[in-house]
């Protein structure tokens, strides 16, 4: 379908006449596209050819060139403008060509670029834009090495901009063409002064007219205006500063006053011809090695998330409200910084951001490492220089940043010692060039780098370039305990008392669908997620020095080489990839959020309760209320009262339907709980039961429509193992294997495992059933290196031995001589299922009898025929 977004610049002052107006078309829409310049598809930007080969069962994902192709015609009445393509994102190497010639390459994936194509266009007919995108490795452009996938295509919007012969620059690294600047910014009065860059293309002089207003709540407040004489074929630079505006409107999180700044530039006869709006707002703010970041004056302790721009089944090429929903999704949790990282996002977000009261964090995507090469400098140079002058104008932007974790190949890959040496050098000097240009191209913003934890950037004294310094740590998940962080922080206060310090990440993996009464580090638990980040928070808030704290991460996100409880896929999201919140999101609201009264229940209700061996079971809140009066079929059981956002209860369910609710003096709430108490399988013995084999968790299997319950000891009337030990890479890690299960979605479920066992009972009665036991190979024919994983190494069992047994359910042979390495493919998931009758009150006994090696087992479902 063809269609044409057509955006009128200054609709308002737009009138009837013959001079031509500056034009933006988005011109997203029928583009061609192929891999291989054979075959051809229609696509519509955004698009990446990355959206399911990144998150299959294949390793690794196509990163090379993709060709697009679009025609575009030009009417003759066109033919005295200037025009530009626009492309606001192409990852990550970019060449562009309009009829046949080359008009320019672009070097990286998150930042504009434009080109005047003017001279290769013709009008009244059709122009062939094509552009080469290349998202193949490439020493000279960043990021070289990151925790991310990097997903090739044209994902961001593509403008053709029309303009007449004099306009507002397009030509300043892909800039508005104009800077806001702010001095003097206080409770009394404020300064404004902007700078506008005016190009004029005609070989003669000319002379335009320059009007700018700002106005609050739809009333002018000040304007000035300026006669610009510009010669021919050149650029001016014109500065306007405005009187001093008095008792400004203060911007913050909490009231994001915003005033809004116009820009009118009118020919010699006063025809306007081209236009710009933006928000502005007034504000200051510092950081102060003792007392943190402060804003308009006052501490402020910042509170927020970190930001990754993929989503579930679009890869980056993710549609614009979608992304918008998930800044509005932030705000309601109460977060009041984000951290865009690795790379600049959208530019619209950072609108919203202002819009809506966001501090924000913007970085270019220089990650793990550095190419000392000329090359790589300048692409780094440029990027910057792109990245500070396209998001100058937001007011929420409070820092700029360059540069992630850029010691954290140097500490783990294997070179020679004159090699990191070198490396060292090499790495600072292109931080104190960033640092340097940062500063002297945003002068009124904070200077910010996020360090690994790791000795190397004190060593060096990178870390003491910027004026804020975000330390990325991971406490309690990759290393130590969650205690520690304040350990961390008091130390490194100690020892650089002048040093402004932030924790720029933190959080655990966590699959929506595990959860247990006893969370332990690495078991991708909800449960562990909550110790955490509450843990971290107290920590934080405990102390004065620290700036604040964002969490890792807003949502998960793809990172391809990873092997979570998702494979592909980084779990650290404090929401799911498709954005459904984790019990973690509602946490942060409750004592965050000030405004929206509410109650959460952690418990899962899409499928039935199962309470297995016990009468009552201990749930856990959150509110951001004191109180809120709980009701189980409706009489009183307790009044929750609520300390950082949490309280408990034991809750004495019953078999069946149970009835909660939630009252307090804003809300009511009710949610009804399908409940299945397991305390005697003779007569409570579901119609389905899955057992978690080998593994403390429950986990939810969505295709299955249940949940495998947590393993056990064998008790009488119930179920469990006789023997054998959980299955684990080391004594730190519950997560049983950190692979991606081929053949399945369902990979806590095998990755979780108990070696040795060479008995497991049911106690089912007598009947007909279905049975079907999961196993997978744990033992790693490729290892997977998680460099992310900062102290334990990955331990590997003795890769060559062997694993060979009978499975014999009852009397029943199920498997003779099952060898999994021989039989199947690497990590494959494998169910052995059968049909068995149980009499004489036997009830079920599985026995793995070894053969050669130890026997594994990962899950068991129990069917009633
Ligand atoms: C980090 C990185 C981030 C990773 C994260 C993790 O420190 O900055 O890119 O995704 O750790 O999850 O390990």
């Amino acid at each position: 379908m063809f269609q044409l977004n057509i955006i009128c610049l200054m609709a308002l002052w737009m009138v009837f006449s013959f001079t031509s107006f500056s034009q933006q078309q988005i011109i997203n829409s029928g583009w061609q596209f192929s891999e291989d310049k054979t075959n051809w598809e229609t696509i519509n930007i955004p698009h990446t050819w990355n959206d399911k080969d990144a998150f299959d069962d294949e390793p690794g994902y196509r990163r090379g060139k993709g060709y697009y192709k679009k025609q575009l015609f030009l009417s003759k009445s066109q033919s005295d403008n200037i025009h530009y393509l626009k492309f606001n994102a192409v990852n990550q190497d970019a060449k562009v060509f309009v009829n046949g010639q080359e008009v320019g390459t672009h070097k990286g994936g998150y930042t504009a670029f434009n080109y005047n194509i003017t001279k290769w266009l013709n009008y009244d007919d059709f122009n062939l834009i094509e552009v080469t995108v290349d998202n193949s490795h490439d020493d000279n452009i960043p990021p070289l090495n990151a925790d991310f996938t990097f997903y090739g295509g044209i994902y961001r919007d593509v403008e053709l901009i029309s303009v007449p012969k004099q306009h507002i620059s397009l030509n300043d690294f892909a800039s508005d063409g104009f800077y806001v600047n702010y001095s003097n910014v206080s409770n009394e009065s404020a300064e404004v002064d902007v700078t506008v860059l005016v190009d004029n293309f005609d070989n003669s002089k000319s002379t335009t007219q320059l009007e700018l207003s700002i106005s609050y709540e739809g009333k002018v407040l000040l304007t000035k205006s300026e006669t610009v004489k510009l010669n021919a074929n050149a650029s001016t630079e014109v500065h306007i500063k405005f009187p001093k505006i008095q008792d400004p409107k203060l911007w913050s999180p909490e009231s994001p006053s915003l005033y809004k700044l116009q820009i009118k530039l009118s020919d010699s006869n006063k025809n306007p011809i081209d236009f710009r709006e933006q928000s502005i707002a007034f504000r200051w703010c510092s950081v102060d090695p003792n007392t943190g970041f402060s804003l308009n004056g006052k501490p402020y302790k910042l509170i927020g998330v970190n930001r990754h721009q993929d989503y579930e089944s679009f890869g980056n090429a993710v549609p614009l409200h979608l992304q918008e929903k998930d800044i509005h999704l932030i705000k309601n949790m109460g977060a009041n910084v984000i951290r865009f990282a690795h790379y600049p996002h959208r530019r619209e977000l950072y609108k919203l951001c202002d819009e809506l009261g966001i501090l924000v964090w913007t970085e270019i995507p220089i990650v793990n490492k550095v190419t000392n090469t000329k090359e790589f400098f300048q692409t780094s140079i440029d990027m910057q220089k792109e990245h500070i002058k396209q998001y100058y104008n937001y007011p929420s932007v409070v820092m700029f940043g360059y540069m992630n974790e850029i010691f954290l190949r140097l500490a783990f890959d294997r070179n020679t010692e004159e090699e990191k040496e070198d490396a060292k050098v090499y790495t600072y000097e292109l931080a104190k060039q960033l640092e340097d240009l940062t500063r002297k191209l945003a002068p009124n913003r904070l200077t910010v780098m996020a360090l690994h934890f790791n000795e190397l950037y004190n060593e060096t004294k990178i870390a003491d370039l910027s004026m804020l310094i975000g330390w990325n740590l991971y406490f309690g998940w990759y290393h130590d305990t969650i205690e520690d962080l304040g350990v961390f922080l008091d130390k490194q206060h100690r020892r650089y008392p002048n040093r402004s310090i932030m924790v720029s990440e933190y959080g655990p993996g966590t699959d929506a669908r595990i959860s247990t009464d006893t969370p332990k580090k690495y078991d991708f638990s909800q449960e562990y997620q909550l110790k955490l980040h509450s843990g971290y928070y107290r920590q934080v808030k405990e102390r004065d020095f620290v700036t604040g704290m964002t969490a890792w991460n807003f949502a998960d996100f793809g990172s391809e080489f990873r092997g979570d409880a998702i494979p592909h896929v980084n779990q650290k999201g404090l929401v799911q990839y498709n954005r459904e919140p984790k019990d973690i999101y509602y946490w942060y609201k409750s004592v965050l959020d000030k405004n929206e009264p509410f109650v959460h229940m952690s418990l899962h209700t899409d499928a039935t309760l199962n309470i297995v061996g016990k009468n009552d079971q201990k749930v856990t809140f959150f509110s951001n209320q004191k109180e809120v009066e709980l009701f189980l079929k409706g009489n009183l059981l307790k009044t929750l009262k609520f300390v950082e956002g949490i309280a408990e209860a034991e809750i004495p369910f019953t078999q069946g339907k149970n009835t909660l609710r939630m009252v307090s003096n804003s809300f009511e709430i009710t949610e009804n709980l399908d409940v299945a108490l397991i305390q005697d399988l003779s007569t409570d013995l579901p119609e389905r039961l899955g057992i978690n084999i080998g593994s403390h968790f429950n986990v939810k299997d969505s295709e299955n429509g249940i949940t495998f319950v947590a393993d056990r000891l064998y008790s009488k009337g119930l179920f469990g193992h006789i023997d054998g030990e959980v299955f684990n890479i080391n004594k730190e890690n519950h997560q049983g294997i950190p692979q991606n299960i081929k053949n399945t979605n369902a990979d806590p479920l095998y990755q979780t495992m108990l070696e040795g066992c060479s008995t497991y009972k049911v106690d089912v009665p007598d009947g007909n059933y279905r049975i079907t036991l999961y196993f997978v190979e744990p033992q790693l024919k490729s290892e997977v290196d998680i460099i992310y994983n900062l102290k334990s190494k990955t331990t590997s069992a003795d890769k060559d031995s062997k694993r060979v047994f009978d499975v014999i359910v009852n009397d029943e042979t199920l498997a003779l001589n099952f060898n999994m390495s021989q039989q199947y493919s690497d990590k494959y998931g494998i169910t052995v299922s059968g049909l068995l009758k149980i009499k004489n009150s036997e009830g079920l006994t599985i026995n793995l009898k070894p053969i050669e090696g130890k026997t594994v087992i990962s899950g068991l479902l129990i069917e009633k025929l």
